[in-house]
């Protein structure tokens, strides 16, 4: 198929998007680009929470005047005023004669209502245009908006067999130093990382993104630090102490508790609240995937040990597994996800390969669930 003039500009607002996908949270991340005449006039990005949305970025970089030009969006222009004014309004007032939209805007304030301002404005709107990866692309917020959570992302590390010789964390890591790295980048790529008090208490785990180790320009880097994702610990009794290194500062931290639980005092930027059991005692994963999307958590990465990783799966919540495969054998270690116990293959968790990239010397293998 040929690849038509809105698909390559809205490529393009695609990849400027991308720019933004560190620090938009809870927003989702939003490009645009301004073509006039065949030439491409002004580009943008949404900007973080309170700043410039992508479209009023493009207008205020136009290099020439914008009327009669096209605006090619990812996202449907907003109706509403939120921490900024409604980006329909300023695209009619600058004078687009056409708009082009990727996805239209679930937000219960948008949803239709940005296209059916531009188009009772006069302005042509086309509607579906490289939807597919746009969606991709924010499927954290997306999914946030239509199931109350966001995306949940299962980040593991095995050996070719496998095994993995370690609970979870960060300081056993077989793999090598380009995954590590490349595990900074999808943690600034999160909003939240969740771990469980079991591998707080047995790694120690700051669970930070260390711009220096994040392989990204030098403008990316910068971005990618603007929003520290919030660190989530599940601790139904109220166990992580005092000192733990995930209650450091430079970055938020959230530790969710049992009711009435009982936790010591933080110096850091530290929260706890507490969620509901379930009988056995242990919160309640969904509660808690709820209680994140409800602060506006698009992007959640677990980091979770072996018992926690495989309560999510069980549970039907991770929709995307992103594993790190060294190239080593193990032999008779630890399986990750022995806590599956799964005895017959028809209770398999199911997965489709959506890509497989080396990482330096390892494989980054990210599969979605299907089942
Ligand atoms: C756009 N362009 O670049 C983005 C949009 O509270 P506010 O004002 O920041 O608005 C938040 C909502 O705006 C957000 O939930 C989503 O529906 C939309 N995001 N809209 O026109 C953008 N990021
Ligand atoms: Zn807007």
């Amino acid at each position: 198929m040929n690849t038509s003039a809105d698909e390559i500009y809205m490529a393009r607002a695609l990849a400027l998007a991308g720019e933004a996908r560190f620090w938009a949270t809870p927003n989702p991340h939003v490009g645009c680009v301004l073509v006039h005449e065949g030439k491409v006039i002004g580009e943008g990005f949404t900007q973080p929470a309170g700043g410039n949305h992508a479209e009023i970025e493009a207008l205020e970089h136009a290099t020439a005047d914008p009327s009669g030009a096209t605006a090619y969006v990812t996202l449907e222009p907003c109706a509403h005023t939120g921490r900024t004014g409604p980006c329909a309004d300023a695209l009619i007032d600058a004078g687009l004669t056409r708009v082009v939209v990727a996805v239209g805007d679930p937000y219960p304030a948008v949803d239709g209502r940005g296209i059916d301002r531009l188009r009772a404005a006069g302005i042509e709107v086309s509607v579906g245009v490289l939807a597919v990866q746009a969606s991709d692309l924010m499927a954290g917020f997306l999914m946030r908006m239509q199931r109350g959570w966001g995306r949940v992302r299962l980040k593991m590390a095995a050996s070719l067999d496998g095994r993995t010789a370690m609970a979870s964390g960060e300081s056993q890591w077989i793999t090598g130093v380009e995954a590590r790295s490349d595990v900074q980048r999808l943690r600034a790529e999160s909003c939240a990382i969740v771990t469980g008090i079991g591998t707080v208490l047995a790694d120690d785990c700051a669970l930070t993104v260390r711009s220096e180790s994040l392989s990204l320009d030098e403008d990316a880097r910068r971005r990618a630090v603007v929003k520290p994702p919030l660190r989530v610990v599940l601790d139904s009794a109220g166990r992580t102490p005092g000192d733990a290194r995930i209650t450091s500062t430079g970055a938020p931290t959230l530790i969710i508790t049992a009711p009435d639980v009982d936790a010591p005092d933080y110096a850091g930027e530290v929260e706890v609240a507490s969620n509901a059991t379930g009988h056995d005692g242990r919160l309640d994963l969904s509660a808690v995937l709820m209680q994140l999307g409800a602060r506006g958590i698009n992007e959640v990465l677990l980091e979770v040990g072996p018992t926690l990783a495989a309560a999510f799966l069980k549970a039907g919540l991770v929709d995307e597994v992103v594993l790190y495969q060294a190239p080593k054998l193990l032999g008779d270690t630890a399986r990750p996800l022995a806590a599956l116990s799964i005895d017959r293959l028809a209770e398999a968790v199911a997965l489709e390969y959506q890509d497989v990239t080396p990482v330096g010397n390892d494989l980054r293998i990210t599969a979605r669930v299907i089942s």
